[in-house]
């Protein structure tokens, strides 16, 4: 690991610094000997000098942490003397045009506990190279524009690796001659005729059993696809195989994209940094995204797996078969993607609770990120390491922006866009500009105050200001930008507004697409019976909040009669939201508590409505959280927001409580258990109406508790309730809480759930129950998932336990910062998102928090990515 510290010895990376390499490989062969302590890297690299360069330059390669044993150029051993080693690279000064490099190394996977490069997961040899991991396998251009193909041989002992798996098709594999060093040793060989980036590669090694299954192509290329996992897991890959077939299905029918290769290979792991990495076929991911079964998983991990099985897939286009010039590109094929996988989503599932999901997630993890310290242009212009850069506003952000080009350009247009895009860039390297410019071809459109999105950083705000006179409304929209670090000036945005007016019995005009460009625009209706209550951004039309003065009744209209599902829900969940802001002082509603009953009523009207699907209902029963709370006000004070949620809860309560119980009766599902969008539904309606009734949690409501508990078939029957207790105080928890880690102790995804629930309780005393699990054998600071659903869950999704008054959650929090950064810098810095709103907090917190930044950003010896994050987080204090 690299230990700069002062600002002055952090190199920063710029966009405008980009020039193309002065070297390509054309050819690369890797053959690796494992062992876990000590694992050796021949590279052989095909390398020659880019066309319009002169010769003469020297050959920097990149490397991290490899005891280099030999250099070899057209297999001649270089001296000493020419070559120069340094912690990051190794430079040959004078090489010729064209030749053949040899490096030998050794690298030590067992001692990689920051899961970047060749690392071990329970014994097993797995790597992530994205984005710089590659240098730490062997010195090479470790940058996404060099392109090559890759033949790969992996030897390893026979017994502790019989499986061994590199990217593209196998070639051969056998058993090693006998002898005294390596004895029981086999070999395997692949080869990956598709040109990737270095991020791409992929190696795996253990003692794993798998699935089978096979698909056909659209042009009749039999693939088969299996599914890894340790042994003791064959029984939970079923659905990720279903979910990877519907996906290729999927790409083929509304992208026209076909597989490429022979085999494609899924590898689940334990110890991972994220959720899963789509090397070219061989996709490794993170097992909380593989591994289901009814009894285990929940309907949230089989939706989760179904989408990233998907995202991973469509990668294998666009990322793979087109890649990013360089990582400020990261959107061109993650935005994209996550598009592509929404889209699935919204095709497997219900479309309208799709969308309502994904926005959602938006407004949980990257409107934040956009109005903070955090906040990055969906094209960032710089960083210090790009670790720090896979974010929800280059992700989530990233496909609203492909969402509102197609919203622009229409559906037809959008397709003829992204075939020229894949067919122009096939086995290249693109820019954001490169997709753009195929939008603009395919429709004939001029984007170039589209490009802003990309450029400039920030959450667009409209106002929305009417008037109604007699039949004739008017109604103007104002867009303006707040500034964010290092962009003080916001120009307008080409913003696609679809809308609608509504009346009390339902839209009074067909939904239009109206266009902001300039700073604002004003449109004027005729002729309406009655005064209207614009319904604006329907479907989230754009990443922009609106602000409209609505009052309660207007905002009643808009929940009960609008058409647009993804309208009805947003009014509702704001207007929840205001309530709740009202209770805690710092909302515009007078009386809130009247507001509360008139809102109840609309919901009741909702939950009976049979023509709405169960999973809507529940959508839109969700009571925000404390943490959508927090994130909304101006000044966060965690008690003040904790205690008007309850009286919000308690009062909704006492309007709903029977049909609640209906709903919770009317709901449970009969067996077999389908993880299938219908079932899934339903459940989440009964077990939505279930936390709601644990608002107050009388024993009539733990009656139900535990009947659900004891009678449930399924983790997401059981799961609901058993959080729900953990949340409540009552006598029962402890007991339940402890069966539950009886039952499920050696499942340990399982086991993760029940760790995030107790770091999720906002009762007193939780901060050292969490303490107290941090000493829990469940618990270990090596492994990403358990760091997440312990320290991560308790930063990020508890506010009232995090912000204690005393600073005792900061303290833990910042300790534990400082424990994982040597272990898991990636994993920590990723940690640090939990203070973005650090400026908002009452000033008592605000002061305390800071200090603990400041402090943070002046220790000696963090890794650069906790680094960045503190600097960051702590500019302008
Ligand atoms: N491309 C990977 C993410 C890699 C993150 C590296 N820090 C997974 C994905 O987005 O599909
Ligand atoms: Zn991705």
């Amino acid at each position: 690991m690299k230990t700069d510290t002062a600002p002055d010895k952090v190199n920063k990376t710029w966009l405008k610094d980009y020039q193309q390499p002065d070297y390509g490989i054309r050819h690369t062969r890797l053959e690796f000997e494992l062992s876990p302590q000590k694992t050796k890297v021949l590279a052989r690299l095909q390398i020659g000098l880019a066309p319009d360069r002169a010769e003469g330059e020297p050959l920097i390669l990149d490397g991290e942490g490899l005891e280099l044993v030999a250099v070899r150029i057209d297999g001649q051993a270089l001296a000493e003397d020419q070559y120069e080693v340094t912690d990051t690279q190794l430079i040959i000064p004078r090489v010729p045009v064209s030749f053949t490099l040899e490096t030998e190394v050794f690298i030590n996977p067992a001692g990689n506990t920051a899961l970047s490069g060749l690392y071990m997961s329970n014994g097993m040899f797995c790597t992530q190279c994205e984005a710089e991991g590659f240098r730490h396998i062997t010195y090479y251009m470790d940058r996404p524009d060099v392109l090559s193909t890759y033949d790969v041989r992996i030897e390893a002992e026979k017994a502790a690796n019989p499986v061994l798996l590199a990217n593209g098709n196998p070639v051969q594999s056998g058993d090693l001659p006998e002898s005294d060093e390596r004895p029981g040793w086999h070999f395997a060989e692949w080869s990956d005729p598709h040109p990737k980036p270095c991020y791409l590669f992929a190696l795996v090694a253990g003692d794993l059993a798998h699935v089978e299954d096979q698909f056909q192509t659209k042009s009749g290329r039999d693939v088969t696809l299996r599914v890894f996992v340790q042994p003791e897991n064959v029984g939970k890959c079923d659905y990720t195989l279903d979910a990877l077939k519907r996906s290729m299905a999927w790409d083929e029918e509304t992208f026209g994209r076909e597989y490429d290769l022979d085999i494609f290979m899924i590898v689940a792991v334990d110890h991972f940094n994220f959720g899963a990495m789509e090397n070219k076929g061989l996709n490794i991911f993170n097992s909380a995204y593989v591994l289901a079964s009814p009894e285990t998983a929940t309907d949230m991990d089989y939706e989760l797996i179904e989408g990233i099985v998907a995202h991973e897939y469509f990668h294998n286009w666009s990322g793979n078969r087109v890649t990013c010039r360089d990582w400020f590109q990261l959107c061109l094929k993650e935005g994209f993607t996550v598009f592509r996988d929404q889209e699935f989503s919204a095709d497997q599932r219900s479309r309208p609770v799709q969308r309502i999901k994904d926005v959602r997630r938006l407004w949980q993890s990257q409107f934040p990120e956009d109005a903070g310290p955090l906040a990055h242009p969906v094209r960032p212009e710089s960083y210090i390491t790009i670790d720090n850069f896979y974010t929800a506003t280059v992700y989530n952000k990233g496909a609203e922006l492909v969402r509102m080009m197609k919203t622009l350009v229409g559906a037809d247009d959008f397709r003829r866009a992204t075939d020229i895009y894949f067919d122009r860039h096939d086995g290249e390297a693109a820019t954001v500009d490169d997709f753009v410019i195929c939008m603009e071809e395919a429709s004939g459109r001029d984007l170039g105050q589209f490009r802003r999105w990309y450029s400039d950083a920030g959450t667009p705000e409209i106002s929305v200001t009417d008037n109604w006179d007699n039949g004739n409304y008017t109604l103007t929209l104002t867009q303006k930008t707040a500034p964010t670090p290092g962009q003080p000036e916001k120009p307008a945005r080409h913003i696609p507004v679809k809308l609608a007016l509504v009346g009390t019995d339902g839209p009074l005009t067909d939904e239009e697409l109206i266009e902001l460009e300039g700073e604002a625009k004003t449109l004027t209706f005729s002729g309406l019976p009655e005064k209207p209550v614009p319904s604006l951004c329907r479907g989230f039309s754009a990443p922009v909040r609106l602000k409209q003065a609505l009052d309660v009744a207007d905002r009643l209209t808009l929940i009960q009669s609008d058409t647009d599902p993804f309208n009805r829900w947003s009014q509702a969940h704001l207007l929840a939201q205001d309530l709740i802001k009202s209770f805690a002082g710092q909302g515009k509603i007078d009386q809130p508590e009247e507001a509360v009953f008139a809102y109840a009523n609309a919901l009741g009207v909702i939950l009976q409505d049979e023509t709405l699907e169960p999973a809507f209902k529940a959508e839109i029963l969700r009571v925000p959280t404390e943490s959508d709370i927090v994130r909304s006000v101006e000044i966060i004070d965690p008690e003040a927001i904790g205690t008007a949620r309850k009286t919000f809860r308690s009062i909704l309560l006492k309007q709903l409580r029977p049909l609640l119980m209906q709903a919770w009766e009317a709901n449970r599902t009969a067996p077999p258990y389908s993880p299938a969008a219908e079932q899934a539904g339903q459940r989440g309606l009964k077990n939505t109406a279930l936390a709601l009734l644990m608002a107050e949690p009388d024993d009539e409501v733990m009656s139900l508790i535990q009947k659900q508990i004891e009678t449930a078939d399924n983790m997401t029957d059981e799961a609901a309730a058993v959080s729900l207790a953990a949340f409540a105080d009552r006598p029962e928890r402890e007991q339940i809480l402890a069966g539950f880690y009886a039952k499920w102790q050696h499942e340990t995804l399982v086991v993760n759930k029940w760790l995030a629930w107790q770091a999720l309780s906002g009762l007193p005393g939780a901060l050292a129950e969490i303490q107290r699990l941090m000493a829990h054998e469940a618990f270990d600071l090596r492994n990403p998932n358990k760091v997440r659903a312990l320290i991560g869950a308790f930063a990020m999704e508890n506010p009232g336990t995090f912000h204690l008054a005393d600073g005792s959650g900061y303290a833990f929090f910042f300790d534990r910062i400082r424990e994982l950064d040597p272990v898991n810098p990636q994993v920590a810095a990723r940690l640090l998102t939990a203070t973005e709103n650090w400026r908002r907090l009452e000033p008592g917190r605000r002061g305390k928090l800071s200090e603990k930044l400041k402090a943070l950003c002046a220790t000696e010896g963090l890794s650069k990515n906790v680094y960045e994050m503190a600097e960051r987080l702590a500019d302008g204090e």
